[in-house]
């Protein structure tokens, strides 16, 4: 067999069932290595958009999903991708082609030193210059690439090699095994829970691990202590359970950070500070317990004094054990001793709440709190919709398994901030490398591994045009996908910030194709909504109905300065 078959037989091995790509000339021995092939081809209209995908079968299976482009420009294509699988910690192969090596008759035409370009942005990249190499250079990229934190590996396969005959074999798989924590360092995390007034757990995007949410969830319903999770660790335990304190979608002021500024100890699992900041660490007295598989980035907003390296399951596990054991003996599940007759005065910008705070129960009523002011809030009934609302249509709408996956822009943080998730998946947005492009080639992916489940991609103006043409992608692979386009015309989110540093309003404007023709082109349905209420009725009827659907959706971004900067301004917390 050749390279190409060897590669592709090696990838079969591994259990890959599909690829995403664009196919250059020098592809093409690999092309027709993938055509006999178990593996299903799925063919983008952009590399990047390619590389999003792979990307979230990687992050959704935690098996390193594979995509392939030419060399030169499809490979310089790829790098968004490739940075978002590195920053997001997601497992992804990206396989790129090149001219033959040892002679080739087009001098330099398209060549980039692109293992070179790979090499701050993958755990990994190679050029394979002898097909008899094949086998071990794959072992080894999936298992780099799998490895925690997981991430972007990169092999590049020239035209000669991919040609080149060669009687070696696939390698038999291997299952890494995270090494445990060491049990002093559980010990003394222990010792620092049982000792704190007011324990807070935070999980992260590391804490997306099915063995990590079976233990985090028997965690919080042993010991009954509050937690909160960052955009990318949403939906790890279901946003409804009691103790739930919500998602920190801004680093300070929100309501969680009455609960954040009250707490003594915090737990962060699976939370690096590649995510923006759920909250800043200064020189307060909190301590800030690591739990994860590799030691903490020390940086100015974060600097555990104490951390717990190794397998993330088992170390909750053990946790879950100690502090159960020490709360049966000290009275049991509950929230822990906070001195009695606190005060706690938390409210909105339509008018402050005080409330007495008998005993302990601070931490619940920040729940009440965030359940009334955040999950409660339904902007105003008004046409354009407002962010607030939004949020709540869609989340009324879509069954309970189904998966928004979001673009970035402004509504990203209402709906990090507003949409109770149930499931880990519920909510696929990245708060990491956070390129704008994503959400609808996310959704595809999304869509192709679940087909059974709803998938809802919500975009702005500006995001979805950057990866717009992969309608023809989802359209052609006949899936029932629902997009959401948010219209401001405007880059939204940076209109904010302008408008935060109290600058004049210029540089971010545009206009919109009419999103409804824009759809219909393709064959795709269009709609427009045109009054309040509309949204949930025709999302609604767009879940029923096969094919995919794209819903222009005017946004009313006034929101934003009257929420996140007046009414939390104005809020107090009384600790
Ligand atoms: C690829 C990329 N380019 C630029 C940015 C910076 N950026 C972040 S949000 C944003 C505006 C997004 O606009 P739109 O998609 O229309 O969403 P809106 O905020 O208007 O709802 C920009 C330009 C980015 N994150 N990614
Ligand atoms: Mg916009």
């Amino acid at each position: 067999m050749n390279g190409a078959e060897l590669l592709v037989r090696c990838l079969e091995n591994e259990e890959v069932d599909t690829i995403f790509g664009i196919p250059g000339e020098e592809n093409l021995v690999f092309l027709e290595a993938l055509r006999t092939s178990s593996i299903r081809l799925i063919l983008t209209r952009h590399e990047q958009a390619a590389g999003f995908m792979a990307a979230t079968y990687g992050r959704l299976t935690g098996r390193p999903g594979v995509c392939f482009s030419t060399l030169g420009p499809g490979a310089t294509n790829f790098v968004t991708a490739v940075s978002y699988a590195l920053l997001g910690g997601m497992p992804v192969l990206f396989i790129t082609g090149q001219k033959p090596i040892k002679k080739s008759k087009q001098g330099r035409f398209q060549v980039l030193d692109v293992v070179r370009m790979m090499g701050p942005l993958t755990k990994f990249t190679k050029q394979i210059v002898t097909a008899g190499s094949i086998p071990t250079l794959v072992r080894d990229t999936f298992r780099i690439a799998t490895a925690e934190k997981p991430g972007p590996v990169h092999l590049e396969l020239p035209e000669d090699i991919a040609a080149e005959e060669t009687d070696n074999l696939p390698l038999s798989l291997t299952r890494l095994y995270p090494p445990h924590a060491h049990p002093a360092a559980i010990a003394i995390a222990a010792g620092l829970i049982r000792q704190a007034r007011h324990p807070l757990f935070l999980f992260g995007a590391e804490a997306k691990r099915p063995d990590v949410y079976l233990a985090a969830r028997e965690l919080i319903a042993r010991t009954g202590i509050y937690f909160f999770t960052t955009q990318m660790g949403k939906g790890i335990i279901d946003e409804h359970s009691p103790y739930s304190l919500g998602t920190a979608a801004l680093s300070d002021h929100d309501y969680l950070h009455c609960a954040i500024d009250r707490a003594d100890v915090i737990i962060n699992v699976g939370h690096d500070v590649v995510e923006k900041p759920p909250f800043f660490m200064n020189q307060r007295d909190v301590q800030v317990v690591h739990v994860n598989y590799s030691s903490a980035g020390i940086d100015e907003v974060y600097f555990p004094q104490h951390e717990v390296i190794g397998d993330i399951g088992n170390s909750l596990a053990q946790l879950s054990r100690f502090v159960y054991a020490d709360r049966g003996q000290h009275g049991g599940a509950g929230v822990m001793g906070a001195p009695p007759s606190q005060e706690v005065l938390v409210g909105g910008g339509t008018g402050t709440t005080k409330l007495s705070c008998p005993g302990d129960d601070y931490f619940q009523r920040i729940h009440q709190e965030i359940k009334i002011h955040v999950y409660g809030a339904q902007g105003h009934d008004r046409f354009p919709d407002t962010p607030q609302r939004i949020v709540k249509d869609i989340h009324d709408t879509v069954a309970g398994n189904s998966i928004i996956s979001l673009d970035n822009g402004m509504y990203k943080i209402w709906f990090a901030r507003n949409f109770k998730a149930t499931q880990p998946e519920s909510l696929l947005l990245d708060n990491a490398l956070a390129s704008m492009g994503a959400g609808l080639p996310v959704a595809i992916a999304a869509k192709l591994l679940y087909p059974g489940r709803q998938v809802v991609a919500v975009c702005g103006d500006g995001g979805f045009m950057m990866n717009s043409q992969e309608i023809e992608t989802a359209i052609r692979l006949k899936l029932h996908l629902v997009v959401i386009v948010l219209c401001d015309n405007g880059y939204g989110m940076i209109k904010w910030k302008q408008g935060g540093m109290h600058l004049t309003d210029f540089g971010l404007d545009f206009l919109n194709p009419d999103f409804v023709q824009y759809a219909q082109s393709y064959g795709a349905n269009g709609y427009r909504v045109s009054r309040a209420g509309e949204l949930a009725e025709l999302l609604s009827e767009c879940l029923q109905q096969p094919g995919l659907h794209l819903i222009e959706v005017p946004v009313d971004y006034s929101q934003n300065e009257e929420v996140f900067i007046q009414e939390l301004r104005d809020k107090t917390c009384l600790l």
